[in-house]
């Protein structure tokens, strides 16, 4: 994929697993299926399958399932679909991107079992962290936070705040990064203006009961 075309994907990426949407009594696999289609059609540029934790789907038939739905609904709407940790699930069901964080499979060993078929993102906490994720060519985007505190991860990393998004562009990173961690339609602006190039959420879209409202804020068209 072209940089600029990981840059444009970068502008609202969603995040969510059937753990991060409300629970309605239903089927979680069609409750995150429908958050998914609202979110897409109300104008994600990219979305991130993320079944991760103590309430996620255990059952790797099941995840796979799923995973397949999400990616045909994201391929109707034209937005690149990413697969968040699974390598081999990435690979396998044909996924644009994977994600790996600091501590899943080393950059180099995704990259060669990818063959260039996906783009790679990692996640930066520090700014040597990010240094290193400048300095790897491997590496096309990274998630940048989290900015503020989080609901939506367990053990998440220490809170870097927007300040750390101004400090990661004055050190000479200009790779496409995605500001993450709590961050809301209030937040959203600054962000961009601080340098980047988008923001990811789980909860302001997943817990939102105006998907389509809040993306278009989120997008900063609203
Ligand atoms: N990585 C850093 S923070 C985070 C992840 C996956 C969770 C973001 O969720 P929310 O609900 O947007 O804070
Ligand atoms: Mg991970």
């Amino acid at each position: 994929m072209y940089m600029n075309k990981i840059e444009q994907a970068m502008r609202l990426y969603f995040i969510a697993g059937t753990q991060d949407c409300p629970n309605t009594g239903g089927d979680p696999a069609e409750n995150l299926l429908r958050i998914l289609e609202q979110a897409l059609k109300a104008g994600i540029t990219c979305y991130q399958f993320r079944e991760k934790g103590k309430k996620s789907l255990q059952d790797p038939v099941k995840v796979k399932e799923l995973a397949m739905k999400c990616r045909d609904l994201c391929r109707q709407y034209n937005v690149p679909f990413v697969v968040n940790d699974d390598v081999q699930l990435a690979i396998e069901i044909g996924a644009d991107g994977i994600h790996v964080g600091q501590t899943d499979m080393a950059v180099a060993d995704v990259a060669a079992l990818c063959h260039s078929k996906c783009f790679i993102g990692t996640s930066v906490n520090t700014l040597n962290q990010g240094l290193a994720a400048q300095a790897n060519p491997l590496i096309d985007y990274f998630g940048t936070g989290p900015i503020f505190p989080t609901q939506s991860k367990e053990d998440p990393k220490p809170v870097v705040g927007v300040e750390f998004i101004s400090t990661i562009r004055q050190n000479g990173i200009d790779k496409p990064i995605v500001a993450i961690g709590g961050v809301t339609a209030q937040s959203a602006g600054e962000l961009r203006q601080r340098g980047a190039n988008g923001v990811a959420v789980i909860s302001a879209i997943a817990q939102s009961n105006n998907i389509t409202k809040t993306v278009q804020e989120l997008l900063g068209n609203a």
